[in-house]
């Protein structure tokens, strides 16, 4: 369907075709009064993706954003809508996800009045968590500013970017200059040297032990096929790195080890063996958990590829080469002249646990998962607990790119929204959510989209009664008597089936099993099923 960009003359019209020309027709929002002249006659061939909470509006959009790759439109209302949205955007800006956040603004001759729904010192508001922050200062300028929002979005390093536009701008005639922006194309061209690459690949093959880390940019950038290749030609073993939101590496590859710990001192302990560590497309490196100690064992050197300018400016030790991952991980193995190294032996799974009456461990809900899940699942996690966090880990294989999202900022709420908006993404893929009970309530309204987006995602609820994660660090933190961390009486089921969607419970094994096969042959439609865990877990 094509806007009669002759006829309708306005900056909304052209602005419409501003965003089909990025291939952003697909538009998550909430709307208010300021925002309602944009979405006047909303083009037949754009979706608008209704959230109920801006929170569910910015986590669906991340999780969409970051499974196309994609530039992708997020429209707020105003200050309140941006401020709700807020917490699921610290997710968006570390997973370094292109949304183009845009905010309604009170018209342009009421702003200095302050009249209600005035977005005061508008750009300032959604800072620091987007690279780039801007009101335009005349109607005439919007289109020009979101072309910017959209390249700022994607260019290196990618994150959110917002622009706060006047409601009274869009009827506005657009200027014919405007036009340059629908013909203009950016292209980043950076490429490693040669002579760097060879230098870095000698490192790698004189290396005694070498070990790689890996990160989400690598998922991003869909370069893990030259991971593994990276990872066959050296033998070595492979981590991912702490807390990414992406999965860089196929977890059934004999050289996964897992993923690295979150402290300084445990990450030290692990990377003991190795003498060149070379980082790819991660920071270097994300602690959470304060335990300090040595960054490195004695000796050992750290090469750090990234496209993060930041990360390689911030982080405390190694080399880094700011690059193309995709580009230089390709040349880096094609430079390696290495053969007939062996790959180290695939870890071993733990034993499977009893579960005991009334609750599944996650161990064993994870094996099963595993088992019944088709070949091209996609998983969504947003469960915290140590126990939930390692059985997934040691029971779950995950061997194409896209498959693991995760909120890399610890902001919860980005789960069950994220799920949905990559179902919207990857419809021919089937989304699982793995999300913890007191996770669930942060982002719950999304359900509701779920439902009337038609979307067949199965959310998995993991009802352990707790804050899991809280009471780890309540006890590593000597604060076990802390108020607050219990979550009891909440009821998944009756809250999908008051948003829509269908669901079950299960506490063991078999009704699960059960469940799960019932979720899976609803196409068109989301399922809940909310599980028993023992407590904590
Ligand atoms: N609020 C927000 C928006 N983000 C947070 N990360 C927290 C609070 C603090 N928090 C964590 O960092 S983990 C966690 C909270 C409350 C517990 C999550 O509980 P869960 O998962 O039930 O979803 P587990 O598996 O029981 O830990
Ligand atoms: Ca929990």
């Amino acid at each position: 369907m094509d806007i009669p960009i002759m006829t309708d003359n306005s900056i909304r019209a052209f602005t419409y075709e501003l965003l089909r020309k990025y291939g952003m027709t697909t538009v998550f929002g909430n709307p208010g009064s300021n925002e309602l002249p944009f979405l006047k006659n909303f083009p037949s061939d754009f979706r608008y993706i209704l959230g109920l909470h801006e929170g569910a509006v910015m986590g669906m959009a991340d999780g969409y954003a970051m499974a196309t790759g994609r530039p992708t439109m997020v429209n707020l209302h105003a200050a309140a809508g941006t401020g709700n949205a807020m917490g699921a955007l610290t997710n968006a800006h570390c997973s370094q996800s292109p949304l183009v956040v845009t905010a309604g603004q009170q018209a342009r001759n009421l702003i200095g009045v302050e009249a209600m729904l005035t977005n005061v010192n508008s750009t300032l508001l959604p800072l620091p968590l987007v690279k780039w922050s801007f009101e335009p200062a005349e109607a005439a300028d919007v289109p020009r500013a979101l072309s910017q929002a959209i390249q700022e979005a994607t260019l290196p390093t990618p994150g959110p970017t917002y622009v706060s536009i006047p409601h009274n701008d869009w009827d506005e005639d657009v200027d014919a200059n405007m036009a340059h922006l629908l013909r203009r194309e950016v292209v980043v061209g950076a490429e490693p040297s040669r002579s760097q690459i060879q230098a870095w690949a000698d490192l790698l093959a004189q290396a005694k032990s070498p070990v790689l880390v890996l990160g989400r940019e690598v998922d991003a950038q869909n370069a893990n096929a030259d991971a593994v290749r990276l990872a066959n030609k050296l033998g070595a073993p492979v981590w991912m790195a702490p807390s990414e939101s992406r999965c860089p590496f196929p977890t059934n590859h004999p050289s996964f080890r897992g993923v690295l710990p979150i402290s300084i001192r445990e990450v030290c302990e692990r990377l003991e063996k190795y003498d060149v560590i070379l980082v790819v497309g991660a920071p270097v490196f994300r602690y959470h958990k304060d335990m300090p100690g040595n960054y490195l064992p004695q000796g050992a050197r750290v090469l750090s590829l990234t496209g993060d300018t930041h990360q390689a400016a911030r982080a405390p030790f190694g080399d880094a080469l700011v690059s193309n991952v995709k580009r230089a991980l390709a040349c880096l193995v094609d430079a390696l002249d290495l053969t007939g190294r062996t790959l180290p032996e695939p870890i071993e799974k733990p034993t499977l646990p009893a579960d005991l009456p009334g609750a599944i461990h996650p161990e064993n809900l994870f094996h099963l998962l595993n088992r019944l899940a088709p070949e091209n699942v996609t998983y969504v996690k947003e469960a915290t607990a140590p126990a939930t966090k390692k059985a997934f880990w040691s029971q779950i294989q995950m061997t194409q790119p896209s498959s693991y999202f995760f909120p890399s900022a610890g902001g919860l709420g980005f789960g069950l929204p994220a799920a949905v908006g990559v179902q919207l993404a990857l419809p021919d893929r089937r989304v699982v959510a793995i999300i913890g009970d007191g996770s669930a309530n942060y982002g719950i309204t999304a359900l509701w989209s779920a439902a009337q987006c038609q979307v067949p995602v199965i959310f998995i609820i993991l009802k352990n009664g707790t804050y899991g994660a809280l009471r780890e660090f309540a006890s590593l933190l000597g604060a076990e008597d802390s108020p607050g961390l219990d979550v009891p009486g909440l009821d998944f089921c009756s809250i999908a089936r008051g948003y829509g969607v269908d669901s079950g419970t299960a506490d063991n094994a078999e009704a699960f099993g059960c469940l799960f096969t019932q979720a899976l042959n609803q196409s068109a439609r989301p399922f809940l099923i909310e599980v028993s865990t023992p407590f904590g877990k």
